[in-house]
C-alpha cells in the first residue's frame, strides 16, 4: 500500500515573516514521529512519504495515488490538519488516520475529519491499523515500554529538505509543569540506552548530517546516563556542529556534565527559565529556584555553552514588571537567545482544566496555541496588554545594541543570525501594531478593542467586577456567558440576527448583565458597531455614537477610561 504523512503547518506559520524568522532562529528540521511510522511501515513492505509544510508548501497532488494519509496534529496545526482531512476525504475519497499530540488529547474532535484516529505514541498498532486489521474508530495505542525495540526515524522518506536530524533519546520528563503537554503525552518517562542512542547517531553522521538536534523534552534528565552518551560520542568522535538541546537549570550543579557537553559540542541549550518571581515558579510546580537561575546563567557562560532562555509570559503570580525583570535578567547574562512563550492552556494540562474551571478561556481556535497568542484572560494584565508584552519582550531583547554584542560574544555566525532575528523581529511588531487596527476579525484587533471596552466599562460600572470575554466568530458562546457580567462577541452581521443573538445569551437574572454585542465584516464601522445594555431582564439597545464618540479610537484613548492606552511600544 502507499502512505502519505502529512505534518502540516498552519496558515500564520506558512507566512513569508516566519519562514524567514525560522531560517535565522535554527536549521530545518522535523517531528521525528511520522518518520518512524514510516520506517515502521516500510518494514512491513509499505512504500511510505514523509510531507511537511512548515517550511515550504507542499504540492499535494504528488500524494493523489496515496491509499492512506496519516496526519499529524500538535494543537497550533490542528485547524490546518482538519482542513486537509476534510478535503483529502471529500475531494479524493481517500481513507484518512489522524494522530499525534492533539488528537491524543482530543481524539472525538479529531474523529470528525478522519476514518480513524489513534491516541498515543502508534508504534505497536500502526501496521495493523493501515491494512485494516483494526478496525476500532478511536484507537488506544500501549506505550513502548522500551524505547531501543523500536526503529529510528528514516529521513530518507522525507520529502522536504531537512538540514538537522532530530534524535528523542527518551521520551517524556520526570517533572510534571503545570503548563507542559510533553511530559502527559509521553508519560511515563522513558530512556533508551547510550548503545542504541550511538548507532543512530553514527547513522546520521553516515548519511552525512552536520547538524543533531538533541529534542528529548529534557535530555539531562538522568545525569549519569547523559554523561555516557557524550563520553561515548568523544571517544567515537560522533561530534555535530553545535548540538542543541533541552535542559533545565539544574544542570549547572554538575560541572563535569558541562564539561562532557562542550566537549560533546551540545553547545546551545534552552532551558526554561519561566519566571524571576519565586511565587509563579512554585505555582507552576517547576521545582526550580532564582539561585539556580542565576547559577546556570553563570556556568553556562563559564563553559561557552549557548543558552536559549524561554520565559512564560501571564502566570497569574506576574504581572508587567515581573515580564520585564525576568527579560533585563536574560539581557544582563548575555543570553544567546530568548523565546518568550505565552502562557498557552494546551488541552491536557493541569492549566487547561483550571482555566477551564475558572472560564478563562477565551478562544478555542486551536491556530492561536501556539505560545505567541494570548488565548486566555490573565490575571494581572488584560489578554491586550500581556500580548503587547510578548512584543515589548521581543523588540527590547533583539535590539540593534544586542546585534553588536553578539557579533563580539559569539562571532560572525552568530552576529548575522542576530541581525536577521533583529530585522524580523521588527517587523513583527510593526505587523502587530498594523493589524491590531485593521477590522477583520484578526485576533489582534480583537483583543485590543476588547482592552478599550473593558477600561469604559470599569470606569463606567464599577460595580461590575467580573468581565469575561470570549473570542468567537458565532454564537458558540453562549454557554460561556452564563456567569458572565460583561459579554463581548464578534458575529457576522450578515449572518446572524442581532436581537436573537442576544436574547439567545441567557444571563442569570441575579446579575446585573451587560452584553455588548460587536458586529464586524461590515463595510461601515460605524454602523456596525452596536452596544446593547442587559439591564435586569431588559435588553436596551445603547445609542451606538454616543458610546463611541467618548472613545478616542485615532489616538487609542478613551475618555472614560481609567487610564490610557498607548499603542506604541
Ligand atoms: C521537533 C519539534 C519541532 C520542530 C519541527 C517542526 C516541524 N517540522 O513541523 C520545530 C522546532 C520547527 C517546531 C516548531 C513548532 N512547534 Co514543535 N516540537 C518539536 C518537538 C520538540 C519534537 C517532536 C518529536 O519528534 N516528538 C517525538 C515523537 C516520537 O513523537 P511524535 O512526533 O508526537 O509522534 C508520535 C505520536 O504523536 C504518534 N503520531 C505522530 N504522528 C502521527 C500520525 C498518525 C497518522 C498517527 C496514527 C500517529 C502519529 O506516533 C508517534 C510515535 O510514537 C515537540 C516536543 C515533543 N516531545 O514531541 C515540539 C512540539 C510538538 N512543538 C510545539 C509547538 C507549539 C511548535 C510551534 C507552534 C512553535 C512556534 N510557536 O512556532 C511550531 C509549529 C510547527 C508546525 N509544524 O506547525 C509543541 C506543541 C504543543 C501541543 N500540545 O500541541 C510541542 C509539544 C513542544 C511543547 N512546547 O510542548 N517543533
Ligand atoms: S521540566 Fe520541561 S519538559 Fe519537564 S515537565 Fe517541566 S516544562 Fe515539561
Amino acid at each position: 500500500m502507499k502512505i502519505a504523512f502529512i505534518v502540516p503547518a498552519e496558515d500564520i506559520r506558512r507566512n513569508f515573516l516566519y519562514r524567514t524568522g525560522g531560517l535565522f532562529y535554527g536549521h530545518s528540521n522535523s517531528i521525528t514521529g511520522p518518520l518512524i511510522l514510516g520506517n515502521i511501515l516500510k518494514n512491513a513492505g509499505h512504500e511510505v512519504g514523509v510531507y511537511e509544510e512548515l517550511e515550504r508548501d507542499v504540492n499535494f497532488t504528488k500524494m493523489k495515488d496515496a491509499d492512506v494519509i496519516g496526519i499529524y496534529t500538535m494543537t497550533p496545526n490542528a485547524v490546518r490538519a482538519y482542513k486537509l482531512a476534510d478535503y483529502f476525504k471529500r475531494e479524493w475519497g481517500k481513507r484518512v488516520l489522524i494522530g499525534g499530540m492533539h488528537a491524543s488529547v482530543m481524539p472525538e474532535e479529531a474523529l470528525e475529519h478522519a476514518d480513524q484516529v489513534v491516541v498515543g505514541e502508534a508504534e505497536s498498532v500502526i501496521v495493523d491499523v493501515v491494512e485494516g486489521k483494526v478496525k476500532g474508530k478511536i484507537i488506544y495505542s500501549p506505550v513502548i515500554d522500551d524505547l531501543d525495540t523500536i526503529p529510528f526515524p528514516d529521513y530518507s522518506l522525507l520529502k522536504n529538505p531537512c538540514r538537522a536530524a532530530n534524535i528523542m533519546t527518551s521520551r517524556g520528563c520526570p517533572y510534571s509543569c503545570s503548563f507542559c503537554s510533553t511530559s502527559r503525552m509521553f508519560s511515563p518517562y522513558r530512556q533508551r540506552s547510550p548503545d542504541s542512542v550511538i548507532e543512530e547517531l553514527t547513522l546520521y553522521k553516515e548519511m552525512g548530517f552536520k547538524y543533531v538536534n538533541f529534542q528529548d523534552d529534557n535530555f539531562t534528565a538522568n545525569k549519569k546516563r547523559t554523561k555516557e552518551i557524550l563520553r561515548k560520542m568523544i571517544s567515537y568522535n560522533l561530534i555535530f556542529k553545535e548540538s542543541f538541546f533541552f535542559g533545565r537549570t539544574d544542570i549547572a550543579y554538575d560541572e563535569e556534565l558541562l564539561d562532557l557537553l562542550r566537549q560533546a559540542n551540545l553547545k546551545r541549550v534552552l532551558i526554561g527559565i519561566e519566571s524571576l518571581n519565586q511565587d509563579s515558579l512554585d505555582l507552576i510546580n517547576k521545582k526550580q529556584n532564582i539561585d539556580d537561575i542565576k547559577r546556570a546563567g553563570d556556568l553556562l557562560a563559564k563553559y561557552n555553552i549557548k543558552l536559549i532562555a524561554s520565559l512564560v509570559l501571564g502566570l497569574d503570580n506576574d504581572g508587567k514588571e515581573e515580564i520585564r525583570k525576568a527579560v533585563n535578567f536574560c539581557k544582563k547574562i548575555n543570553a544567546y537567545q530568548l523565546q518568550p512563550a505565552i502562557l498557552t492552556p494546551y488541552p491536557g494540562t493541569p492549566i487547561y482544566e483550571q482555566f477551564e474551571k475558572e472560564r478563562r478561556i477565551i478562544t478555542r481556535d486551536w491556530k492561536y496555541f501556539d505560545m505567541t497568542n494570548v488565548v486566555f484572560e490573565p490575571r494581572n494584565l488584560t489578554s491586550w496588554e500581556l500580548q503587547k508584552e510578548f512584543f515589548i519582550a521581543l523588540k527590547s531583547f533583539y535590539s540593534l545594541p544586542s546585534v553588536f554584542k553578539i557579533f563580539r560574544k559569539f562571532g560572525f555566525d552568530a552576529g548575522i543570525r542576530r541581525t536577521g532575528l533583529w530585522l524580523i523581529m521588527n517587523f513583527a511588531v510593526y505587523n502587530f501594531m498594523k493589524k491590531s487596527k485593521v477590522k477583520d476579525g484578526n485576533l489582534y484587533n480583537w483583543l485590543s478593542e476588547l482592552d478599550l471596552f473593558q477600561r469604559y466599562f470599569k470606569k463606567r460600572l464599577p460595580e461590575l467586577d467580573i468581565y469575561r470575554f470570549n473570542y468567537s466568530k458565532s454564537t458558540d458562546y453562549t454557554d460561556d456567558s452564563r456567569n458572565a457580567s460583561l459579554v463581548v462577541c464578534y458575529f457576522d452581521s450578515r449572518k446572524y440576527n442581532k436581537r436573537k443573538l442576544i436574547e439567545s445569551i441567557s444571563l442569570p437574572k441575579d446579575i446585573t448583565g451587560i452584553c455588548l454585542a460587536i458586529k464586524t465584516y461590515g463595510q461601515n464601522e460605524e454602523h456596525n458597531i452596536h452596544f446593547s445594555l442587559k439591564n435586569q431582564d431588559r435588553f436596551e439597545e445603547v445609542n451606538y455614537k454616543k458610546f463611541y464618540k467618548e472613545i478616542d479610537h485615532k489616538n487609542r484613548e478613551c475618555n472614560g477610561c481609567v487610564d490610557t492606552i498607548p499603542l506604541e511600544l
